[in-house]
């Protein structure tokens, strides 16, 4: 299978994240992607090949251009504060305080543009963030022109970018702006299903009332898990999009009898949505060693998740999200393509 990836994703180096009320080095690092590189190597999974530039038109159709602004300004604007850290967001808009006017002041608009303080802007934040969707878009124009399944190793994450907001990680939801691009390209409805242990609260925000894009997510339950306001059952969507949302929150402790149970469901929604591209929104940090998260995926379920995703039959784009067990990370990665690969060859 073929691999998008381009070392401009290596531009963020974050050093702090706010965890439990210290600041630690980040848990989503460089380190994650040379990992991935190595295995698929060592695998022979095939050719990586650089992306190609789209320039942010794929990216304003489906977020804000103030927000695009927003990350597109904020560390240089923090550095003209003289602040001495990095930039994270440490006021919000509330229930007590909805915020209805944007602030003037950087603190106001990083309160206003994030929806976590997980996340640090840093140096390099942007162009990493457009690094990342350049390989989504890649990866699922190659998929499209080809009909052959492809793998964009991205970093930053995307699946928690809302249309205005960063967090989580994610600054650019990448696979909402590959599924849009798809669309655009003539595709007339799409799949997202998110394997990712978190809920993908952005790509769920932003196709929520429309019934072009059938996003599925199986994560921990919100009740226990980040992101912790939005991914239960009872969001279904909205609007012309109403039954084109389908999320499957599992309780933490869940292994695969369990995991596996939801993703039998969610692919048989999809088969009934007679999506003509999938798009999986890959995270591996469902592994039962992942520092932060709290499934007990091993690495050979990752295996298995592949060959059920081929059962689906439809072109494939894998778009890499979390995954913070560094030591495992390539091979649940390359796990799950393989054996979506050794599926399709059955
Ligand atoms: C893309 C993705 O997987 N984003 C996940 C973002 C989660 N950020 C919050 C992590 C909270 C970690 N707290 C765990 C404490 C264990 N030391
Ligand atoms: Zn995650």
């Amino acid at each position: 299978m073929l691999t998008f990836h381009t070392a401009a994703t290596q531009l963020r180096q974050a050093r702090t994240e706010l965890d439990g009320g210290v600041l630690v080095a980040p848990y989503e690092c460089p380190e994650r992607v040379d990992l991935v590189l190595k295995r698929i190597q060592q695998a022979s999974l095939g050719e990586v090949r650089e992306p190609e530039a789209f320039g942010l038109e794929p990216v304003l159709a489906i977020h804000d251009p103030d927000y695009v602004q927003f990350l597109a300004e904020c560390w240089e604007q923090w550095c003209a504060l003289g602040r001495k850290g990095e930039a994270i967001a440490w006021i919000w808009p509330t229930r007590t305080m909805p915020g209805d006017v944007i602030p003037d002041h950087l603190d106001g608009r990083l309160g206003h543009y994030a929806l976590s303080a997980d996340t640090s802007i840093c140096a390099g934040t942007f162009e990493a963030a457009q690094a990342s969707k350049d390989i989504a878009l890649s990866t699922v124009r190659h998929s499209l022109t080809t009909g052959e399944p492809a793998f964009g190793l991205c970093r930053p994450p995307g699946h928690h970018a809302a249309s205005d907001q960063f967090g989580g990680y994610c600054f650019f939801n990448n696979a909402g702006v590959a599924a849009q691009y798809a669309l655009d390209s003539g595709k007339r409805r799409v799949a997202i299903l998110d394997v990712d242990f978190h809920h993908g609260n952005g790509t769920q925000q932003v196709f929520y009332e429309r019934d072009d894009v059938f996003f599925a997510s199986i994560h921990g339950d919100p009740c226990h898990c980040f992101p912790y306001f939005l991914g239960h059952a009872s969001e279904t969507g909205r609007g012309r999009g109403d039954g084109f949302n389908a999320n499957y929150p599992l309780a933490p402790g869940s292994a695969f009898d369990v995991w596996v149970q939801a993703l039998d469901d969610a692919l048989a929604r999809l088969r009934a949505a007679e999506c003509e591209l999938l798009i999986v929104s890959l995270g591996v940090d469902a592994f039962e060693d992942d520092p932060i998260s709290e499934f007990k995926l091993t690495s050979d379920d990752f295996s298995e998740m592949g060959r059920r995703l081929a059962g689906l039959g439809v072109p494939t784009t894998f778009l890499m999200e979390g995954g913070y067990a560094v030591e495992a990370i390539g091979t649940n990665v390359v796990n799950v393509l393989q054996g979506f690969e050794a599926a399709e060859m059955a």
